[in-house]
């Protein structure tokens, strides 16, 4: 198992677990309030009621974002350009496979950022050229983030610090932001 798929799983038995502890709660307040009196007429219908509709609304929320999560997107396709991103206190450093610079990703490709930090925990946040976030991962010490995506719409798109990474994380010289072309 890959380290993402690793942590994914790891969330939903933790999700499933917190599930089932809720529901334990639930089931335990029921039977109190019986016990003293409190006046739940049918409390196996309730609770059925209650078991029914909670975990349908479970499973239609889970149905619809699950296979939209990042972990699957582009996941079958083999990226275009892999661009290696270096984050520290306060930049990105981004290269391509030529380690070039100042590369241009082309337009309506799938491209793969290779995404990890020096020191700290970073935010690698892309925005479009109208400034509307798009994309974002965490560039974690110690560890590649990959983030594929496919840029449709050409122009110069920023790179944000969605972290508070340290004291010059958002000043006005040091401030910690990238950009690259899409062409
Ligand atoms: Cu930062």
């Amino acid at each position: 198992m890959k380290g993402q798929e690793f942590v994914l799983v790891l969330f939903l038995v933790c999700a499933i677990a917190i599930s089932l502890i809720s529901f334990l709660i639930y089931k335990s307040t029921i039977k109190a309030s019986s016990e003293d009196g409190a006046g739940i007429k049918n409390p196996l219908k309730k609770r059925l009621y209650f078991l029914l509709l909670w975990g349908g609304v479970l499973i239609i929320i889970m149905s619809v974002t699950i296979p939209k999560s990042p972990y699957f997107m582009y996941t079958e396709q083999t990226p275009t350009m892999v661009i290696n991103v270096q984050a520290m206190q306060y930049a990105f450093i981004m290269t391509d496979e030529t380690e070039n610079p100042t590369f241009e990703i082309p337009a309506g490709k799938m491209v793969e950022f290779r995404v990890t930090s020096n020191d700290v925990t970073h935010g690698f946040a892309v925005y479009n050229p109208n400034n509307v976030l798009v994309t974002q991962t965490q560039a974690m010490p110690g560890y590649v983030n990959k983030l594929r995506w496919v840029f449709d719409e050409p122009g110069k798109y920023n790179i944000l610090c969605t972290e508070f990474c340290g004291i010059g994380h958002a000043t006005q010289t040091g401030s910690m932001r990238s950009d690259f072309i899409v062409k």
